[in-house]
């Protein structure tokens, strides 16, 4: 079966704009935030995912969880049904209920228990591929329960090594076309040795964040070399002011819940 075709076929993404507490999001370099400028920046991301035509519905802010922006998180859509995952960060572990009955709506729902954790942002859907990073956030037991609910499906998981950085989408992304977006340190892992590959260089490496949508590439602002090579392999680079988002350790692809 496959998960996604090529390109990727988003329709729609779930946001929540940053509140005042998002000044304490989680950071290993915490830097001062201005959660005002934050705010703007979400509005054009907004804007930016408009106009790929995905279909957007915006919550609320809630100042209970300062990382709540991070939409991609407690959640992620496999296959038209809706895991609910364990969060990694303890700050964070509320945030699944934030979401559940939204997802319940719509999707038949899965959700992942103790002692799983996993965090959207290491999840990547990639061409009938599904890897799971195994990082700080994510650990083997959460890698090993989305394996048993969608082995059913004829969906396989693959479990990547994730050292150094956040999420396994901290360094690579995929954005449609068999086009693995990824940090020039991480392009040799065996894992992408199949993808054809945006290689970011070291002083880019932020850029290695994206969203692939159908003919679309949201990037962070200021990358030209990472742009350069988007383009040339056909995709439209939409570009968003992303310094706030930057200091929280978050990038673009985390901002949404998309499917
Ligand atoms: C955190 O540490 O959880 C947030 N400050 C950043 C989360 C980024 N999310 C993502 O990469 N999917």
């Amino acid at each position: 079966m496959s998960l996604n075709s090529t390109p990727n076929n988003y329709s729609h993404a779930l946001v929540r704009p940053p509140g005042e507490s998002f000044v304490n999001a989680l950071a290993v370099n915490p830097q001062p935030i201005d959660a005002a400028l934050a705010r703007s920046q979400h509005a054009e991301y907004v804007n930016a995912l408009r106009e790929t035509g995905v279909t957007i519905e915006t919550l609320k802010s809630d100042e209970r969880y300062p990382d709540s922006c991070f939409m991609q998180d407690p959640a992620m859509i496999v296959d038209g049904i809706a895991i609910l995952n364990r969060m990694g960060a303890p700050t964070r572990f509320g945030e699944t209920d934030l979401v559940a009955d939204i997802l319940r709506a719509r999707f038949e729902t899965r959700a992942l228990t103790a002692p799983a954790s996993l965090e959207g942002g290491d999840v990547m859907i990639a061409n009938g591929r599904l890897l799971i990073g195994e990082s700080e956030r994510t650990n083997r037991v959460g890698i090993e329960q989305v394996r048993a609910l969608l082995a059913p499906r004829g969906i396989a998981v693959e479990g990547v090594a994730v050292k150094g950085m956040l999420h396994l989408l901290t360094d690579a992304t995929y954005v449609g076309n068999n086009v693995v977006v990824v940090w020039d340190a991480f392009a040799d892992a065996p894992v992408f040795r199949d993808f054809d590959k945006v290689v970011v260089p070291n002083e880019e490496a932020y850029a290695a964040n994206t969203l692939g949508i159908g003919k679309y590439v949201i990037v962070p602002a200021g990358y030209p070399k990472t742009n350069e090579q988007l383009r040339a392999k056909g995709f439209e680079v939409l570009q968003v002011p992303m310094s706030e988002f930057y200091k929280a350790d978050g990038g673009v692809s985390c901002l949404s819940l998309i499917w």
